[in-house]
């Protein structure tokens, strides 16, 4: 069975979850606490040089980082990803936009507003307007998309309705107010309304 190597809190490995369970895919999950800073970790660099996750072990002792290629990986070829070239490009570019656009600043200002002590957060307190000025402008992109579209790409949900869902729904956690965008709420209900839905919380 694969394994995710993951941080059940995290939004980015909540994504390969989510899939992986609409998929039908069992995963075998291992946990890296935010506090205990594993990902760090001489044996787990050797893994994943970049020192984060999730990351994906196959079954032959491969190794895949990056939310957005596991996603694919998994996905590939099933009705998460577009059947057209141009649907599957569409659905890159919210995958890509997510990870430029909207997470950095979305998943940031969770990370430190929820999670990260409180004297932590006392080092970080004068990026938080950057964090909520940038993060609001992408949730507005997405705004204007939905208010036409049900879905990001493709016609039908896709890996990149996961992908951008994952921070989304729990952007109140880093102080956005969702309160103002009334067709991204709209779609959340309708991510989580799709068969095999599992919530972030979710034990596996
Ligand atoms: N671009 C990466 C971001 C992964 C990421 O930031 N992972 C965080 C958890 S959400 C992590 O591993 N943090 C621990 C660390 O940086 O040491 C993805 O989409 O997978």
């Amino acid at each position: 069975m694969p394994i995710l190597h993951e941080m059940h809190i995290s939004g980015n490995c909540y994504k390969v979850r989510l899939a992986a369970r609409q998929l039908g895919i069992p995963l075998k999950l291992i946990e890296y606490p935010l506090e205990a800073r594993r990902t760090r970790t001489p044996e787990f660099l050797a893994k994943n040089p970049i020192g984060r996750v999730p990351l994906l072990e196959t079954d032959d002792g491969r190794y895949l980082a990056e939310s957005g290629a596991i996603l694919f990986h998994l996905a590939e070829g099933t009705k998460l990803v577009p059947a057209d070239g141009w649907g599957r490009a569409k659905m890159l570019e919210w995958m890509f936009f997510e990870q430029y656009e909207h997470e950095p600043y979305i998943a940031v200002a969770r990370r430190w507003l929820a999670f990260e002590p409180k004297e932590a957060l006392e080092t970080m307190k004068h990026l938080v307007p950057e964090w909520h000025a940038k993060g609001n402008a992408a949730l507005s992109v997405m705004e204007r998309h939905l208010a036409k579209d049900d879905w990001l790409a493709g016609g039908s949900y896709s890996i990149a309705d996961i992908a951008l869902y994952a921070y989304t729904h729990v952007a109140g956690d880093g102080g956005f107010d969702l309160g103002r965008y009334p067709a991204v709420s709209r779609w959340l209900e309708r991510v989580a309304s799709q068969p095999g839905y599992i919530t972030l919380s979710e034990t596996w």
